[in-house]
């Protein structure tokens, strides 16, 4: 009878969603193009992902941490790189905002080291964004996801997000579905792509602090008890500095794994678990679950669209030549944003 239930489901599932086929895409935004330095920077996507093949052969991790930094540069402002910029210590940049603590330095290192090597190569006409964007693709690809191709033309954005812009415009670890499915819907992204960018989730790591009031002061009674049981080893009390993976089956491996971690109970975060409680979204975690392949191209679709949202194009911005630094420092970018109105478009 269950499977005989679920089957119907998915049925439904399979039904109402899109069909994507391999070689279609979402819209691209105007100034954005798949061969936007085929004559500029023809060798671009080989330097970068020759490079991150031997960087992950050293540190899988990175791979992880490079495609958070690409969703975490997206959802805050755009796609135009201010993830990247270094505050001054006291600074209200991205970077110095309380999810930035847990952006690995490593990952940082990574982008600028890329950024040398392409504009050695290039001169200083790949930005920096554009960089991110490729970077995270590799990292799915190269740990066992889908390929697929990066809409290119982005530029680098002039002005930091402020701490608080960072805060409203990531979703918290503890929100529900609700919450999550209003918080995307605000920049475009619907349901399908919620659960779908969700399975980022299927590779990287976690700090307790970041799902310990699933723990403390008592258990959430929706997550598996031997899966808590372990957690509460990992994290002996609040405010612990361990880690822990974020999909038990695969840490490591790009796959679906993550939803079958839902399906289980077995998910980290709320934020997680919630998209299989949810009437709503539970059949397109069921869907993924059965099915890797649809998983994969609903996976590459909304990274597509993600990897566009308020992306500066054409003269926009610039291209820097540091990625931790706008090119010209000299003026205080709090001017920058009253005197060019280059705040970003959210
Ligand atoms: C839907 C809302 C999301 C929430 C609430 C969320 C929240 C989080 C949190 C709290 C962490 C752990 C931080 C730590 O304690 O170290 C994390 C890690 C991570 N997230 Fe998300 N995330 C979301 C969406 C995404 C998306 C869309 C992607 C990419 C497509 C993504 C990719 C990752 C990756 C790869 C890691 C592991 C990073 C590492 O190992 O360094 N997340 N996320
Ligand atoms: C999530 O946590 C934040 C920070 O601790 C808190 O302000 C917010 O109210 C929490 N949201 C929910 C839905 O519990
Ligand atoms: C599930 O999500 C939908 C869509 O946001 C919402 O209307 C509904 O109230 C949620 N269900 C529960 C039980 O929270
Ligand atoms: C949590 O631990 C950090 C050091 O790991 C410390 O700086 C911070 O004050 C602690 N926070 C609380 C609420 O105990
Ligand atoms: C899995 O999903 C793919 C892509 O949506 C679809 O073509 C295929 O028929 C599905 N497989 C099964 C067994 O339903
Ligand atoms: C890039 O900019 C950062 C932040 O201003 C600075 O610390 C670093 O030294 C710069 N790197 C190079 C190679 O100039
Ligand atoms: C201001 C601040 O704390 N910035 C940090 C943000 O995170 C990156 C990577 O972890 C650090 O390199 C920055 O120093």
């Amino acid at each position: 009878m269950a499977s005989l239930s679920l089957a119907l489901v998915f049925l439904l599932v399979s039904s109402s969603f899109l069909v994507l086929d391999a070689q279609s895409s979402p819209p691209l935004v105007k100034g954005m193009s798949f061969t936007f330095y085929r004559s500029s920077c023809p060798d671009l996507e080989k330097i970068v992902t020759d490079y991150l093949r031997t960087v992950f052969r050293k540190d899988i991790g990175q791979a992880a941490a490079l495609l958070r930094i690409h969703f975490h540069d997206c959802f805050v402002q755009g796609c135009d790189g201010s993830v990247l910029l270094d505050g001054s210590a006291s600074g209200p940049s991205e970077k110095a905002a309380p999810p930035n603590l847990t952006l690995r330095p490593e990952a940082f290192v990574t982008i600028n080291a890329l950024r040398e090597l392409v504009q050695k190569k290039c001169g200083r006409i790949v930005s920096c964004s554009d960089i991110v964007a490729l970077a995270a693709r590799d990292a799915v690809a190269l740990s066992g996801g889908p390929n697929y191709r990066v809409p290119l033309g982005r530029r680098d954005g002039l002005t930091f997000a402020t701490r608080d812009v960072t805060l409203s415009s990531l979703p918290g670890p503890n929100e529900t579905t609700p919450a999550l499915i209003a918080a995307l819907s605000r920049i475009n992204l619907n349901v399908i792509d919620l659960v779908a960018l969700s399975g980022g989730h299927t590779i990287g790591i976690s700090h307790c602090t970041s799902f310990e009031d699933r723990l403390y002061p008592t258990q959430d009674t929706t997550m598996d008890q031997t899966f808590s049981k372990n957690l509460k080893v990992t994290c002996p009390k609040k405010n612990s500095s361990n880690t822990t993976p974020l999909d038990i089956r695969s840490p490591n491996k790009f796959d679906n794994k993550y939803y079958v971690d839902l399906m289980n109970r077995q998910g980290l975060f709320t934020s997680d678990q919630d998209l299989y409680s949810n009437k709503t979204t539970r059949p397109i975690v069921t869907k993924f679950a059965i099915n890797e392949t649809a998983f994969f191209e609903q996976f590459a679709w909304s990274m597509v669209k993600m990897g566009q949202l308020s992306v500066l194009t054409g003269t926009q911005g610039e291209i820097r030549a540091n990625c931790s630094a706008r090119n010209s420092a000299r003026s205080a970018l709090w001017s920058v944003v009253d005197d060019e109105g280059e705040a970003a478009a959210f």
